[in-house]
């Protein structure tokens, strides 16, 4: 495995690459270009300068999360073409620069949601959390303001204003997209970026939907072992892959993340490793990664990618926030990189164990 930390720029990210590059272990960064608008073309001096940055920090920019898919392509509108065209230059201009691989989601409308970004536990830390009945009672107009208004100032991966100012029109236009027709929009999709992929060696890793089930009465496609199933199939290469995020699937206690991790091995590209304390149906919190803080356990997850061989890149998750640190919610430096010293202390310990 090649551990990783995602990092959001200089200018966006209170955690610097220096503190990065010293958590034992991480190797390389999970960059984005935050501020290039959703379907526009990523330019290769901006790809190059900021691989340069990392480079020059003594670490590698091999993997991206997110280039994030236009929703015209979502909703299967004829400028998709056009996004699509787009989507595959900023393929080839990301491999240009040595970038392996590009991680996505095909959420309709709004990315991973949270009714809270900072509820208090028990230990004086915060963390996001997720109660359907809370969210059930946010008028989805007003989810983009309230969510926002949580971030402490920092700017949300997957809740830019800017895309999501004119809801009203984005909730019309999908309003005929069902389960059956974003799968057949993905699969479009698809179809027209994988043979780009394979010609320059990049692999992509659907995220998957967060919460794991249907939200505002939007269709979700990647909610269970079923449908990573049907998605693996709609174009069935290695270079149509997953980034399972532990935290996200695990979120609802039918899904069983260490059997889905064996069951999908080779085609899991990019493991996300976060933990979640379910308290019942619809209702969750994030924890810290150690496995009798949440629900997860996270010996037999990472027990499963080892057994499966994974040798594809991971990364802390969401982190709760801790010793009083201000950072972006979820991305603080202190609670991800405990994550990762548990995570490599977990590896070595199956790695060593299985030399016996
Ligand atoms: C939340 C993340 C998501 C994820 C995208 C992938 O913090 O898990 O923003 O990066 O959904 O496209």
């Amino acid at each position: 495995m090649k551990m990783t930390f995602r990092w959001f720029g200089a200018k966006e990210d209170s955690v610097t690459l220096e503190q990065i590059r010293q958590i034992p272990g991480v190797s390389g960064i999970v960059g984005m270009l935050g501020d290039i608008p959703v379907g526009e073309v990523w330019p290769k001096d901006r790809i190059a300068a900021l691989k340069k940055e990392i480079n020059d920090a003594g670490l590698e920019l091999e993997v991206i999360e997110s280039v994030n898919v236009h929703d015209a392509i979502k909703i299967g509108l004829p400028e998709r073409d056009k996004y699509i065209e787009n989507y595959r230059t900023t393929i080839r201009n990301l491999a240009q620069y040595g970038v392996k691989l590009i991680t996505y989601n095909f959420m309709p409308v709004f990315d991973w949601t949270r009714s809270d970004l900072a509820m208090p536990l028990g230990d004086g830390s915060t963390a996001l959390s997720y109660d359907q009945d809370a969210i059930d009672k946010i008028d989805p107009q007003n989810i983009v303001a309230t969510i926002n208004s949580m971030s402490g100032g920092f700017s949300l991966p997957g809740w830019e204003p800017e895309r999501l100012g004119k809801l009203k029109e984005l909730f019309l236009a999908y309003k005929d997209v069902n389960e059956e027709k974003l799968v057949a929009n993905l699969k479009y999709f698809l179809e027209g970026i994988i043979p780009v992929c394979k010609e320059c060696d990049v692999k992509m890793a659907i995220h998957p939907d967060d919460p794991p089930w249907n939200i505002f009465g939007l269709p979700r496609i990647v909610r269970n072992a079923d449908d990573l199933e049907r998605l693996l199939n709609l174009v069935d290469s290695p270079y149509n892959g997953l980034c399972l995020c532990s935290g996200c699937i695990g979120a609802d206690p039918k899904n069983n993340v260490p059997a889905i991790i064996r069951r999908f091995g080779e085609r899991i590209h990019f493991a996300h490793i976060r933990n979640v304390k379910i308290d019942c149906l619809g209702k969750f919190h994030e924890s810290s990664h150690l496995s009798c803080d949440g629900s997860l356990d996270l010996y037999e997850i990472i027990k499963a990618y080892y057994d499966v061989g994974f040798n594809g890149y991971i990364r802390p998750d969401h982190g709760r926030m801790i010793w009083g640190e201000k950072a972006r919610p979820g991305y603080g430096l202190y609670d991800r990189a405990l994550g990762i010293a548990y995570i490599n202390g977990l590896w070595e310990a199956i790695e060593k164990d299985h030399r016996k």
